[in-house]
């Protein structure tokens, strides 16, 4: 059914980058957007429905594209230890840290991950998320990592949601494997990623390259594994230490490399020319009290694209909003409103692949956006959490949380 949305401006991000049409309607047919401009020259739609937006601003559906949002338990007494000065890499030194993730995760039934994950999801669906991207790694086998992915497709099959599920298997080493790391990425290449890509769990890999985790040679080894089988790839790099993975990512024309506070400007070159897109985390950098910046001037100039994520985990950034990260972006990072808005709508798209067919307000895309009561885009990253009025459409279908909720 054709719908013209009305009595609204859009910030449309279309072409990649901020723009706006004041006094916009959008078109739309079925799950699709037929038509987005000014009012004035709207198609005539016939009998098809209007809806007044009644002024809102309209910004595409918001996008979290790097999430750890399944996964068993709480890390709260760890925050309080790290209150007290004992590190995050101390933590994960003696057992604690991502291994008590997988302890918890490993325990709980794939029922119990997916009430507890769903409850999350929804909480983002609420604030104007329409696709976001889980990860699993805190499984750390074939089968907990299966369940943990299995979950993910759930989510996107039980709330109005774009999910893509990445396969994080190199994310720590799993007791088992102590000491034995070349092993568990053997058996992580061999096994796992076959098995589960053979089952249609997995759109993207990613790994943790990092001194607490995975080398850039055993990184490397998944990437190739990846590239064999047909799926893209995602990196964590750069997160407490310089060892130059986003390079490496950009080598293997990764979607994207995250975190990135410890980038130089030669792994900003080289994701520029491969189109590998800067995933920054202002959680894990808030929560964790880094203070190494990402080099935000460097991915300006040499034109990396900025995506913003919540990276939601128990660990380094507990962070239930993604609007949140907008206003950390622009308070910690030196990001521009206009510049955040992007990185969670066509960048963020990018990172997952998607930008084709979602991140902006443009004919042919998802009908995925939100219609926001706001009196400029800027509110966007100015409001410190809270609920800002919105209605969210999802498929050119307005969600009614009303429902979901019963
Ligand atoms: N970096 C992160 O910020 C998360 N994973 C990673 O590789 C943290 C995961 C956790 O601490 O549970
Ligand atoms: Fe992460």
């Amino acid at each position: 059914m054709k719908k013209l949305w009305h009595g609204c401006h859009a910030a449309t991000m279309a072409g990649g980058k901020y723009s706006v049409v004041e006094d916009a309607a959008i078109l739309t047919d079925g799950a699709r957007i037929e038509w987005i401009g000014p009012r004035a020259s709207a198609p005539d739609i016939g009998a098809g429905a209007r809806v007044d937006l009644d002024g809102a601003w309209v910004t595409p559906g918001l996008i979290d594209c790097h999430t750890h949002l399944v996964f068993g338990g709480d890390r709260s007494g760890e925050f309080e230890e790290r209150l007290e000065g004992v590190s995050y890499a101390e933590i994960a030194a003696r057992g604690g840290g991502i291994a008590s993730t997988v302890r918890a995760t490993r325990e709980a039934s794939e029922d119990a991950l997916f009430e507890a994950a769903k409850a999350r999801a929804l909480g983002l669906v609420r604030e104007g998320v329409t696709a976001l991207e889980v990860k699993s790694g805190y499984g750390l086998d074939l089968a907990n990592e299966r369940k943990m992915l299995a979950v993910a497709r759930r989510l996107g099959q039980a709330l109005p949601l774009t999910v893509r599920a990445t396969c994080l298997a190199a994310h720590a080493l799993p007791p088992e494997y102590a000491n034995r790391a070349d092993d568990y990425i053997a058996y992580v290449c061999d096994e796992m990623l076959p098995a589960l890509v053979a089952k249609g769990l997995v759109d993207a890999v990613d790994a943790f390259c990092e001194h607490i985790a995975f080398s850039p040679q055993q990184v490397e080894r998944v990437f190739q594994c990846a590239r064999d089988l047909g799926v893209p790839v995602k990196l964590h790099a750069e997160q407490l230490s310089s060892l130059q993975g986003a390079s490496l990512a950009a080598r293997y024309r990764a979607l994207s490399a995250d975190h990135l506070e410890y980038m130089t400007e030669d792994d900003a070159v080289a994701m520029a020319q491969a189109g590998t897109v800067a995933v920054l985390l202002p959680g894990a950098f808030y929560m964790l009290r880094e203070t190494q910046l990402p080099p935000v001037d460097a991915l300006r100039r040499h034109g990396v694209p900025i995506a913003l994520a919540s990276d939601l985990n128990p660990g380094t950034s507990p962070a239930l909003s993604l609007r949140m990260m907008l206003n950390m972006g622009c308070t910690l990072f030196r990001l521009t409103p206009e510049e955040t808005l992007a990185g969670v709508t066509i960048h963020a798209a990018q990172a997952l692949g998607l930008q084709a067919t979602h991140g902006s307000l443009e004919a042919g895309k998802a009908a995925d956006f939100v219609a926001w009561k706001i009196g400029r885009p800027a509110e966007l990253s100015y409001w410190l959490g809270g609920a800002l009025e919105n209605r969210v459409v999802r498929a050119g279908v307005e969600i009614d949380f009303a429902r979901i909720a019963a």
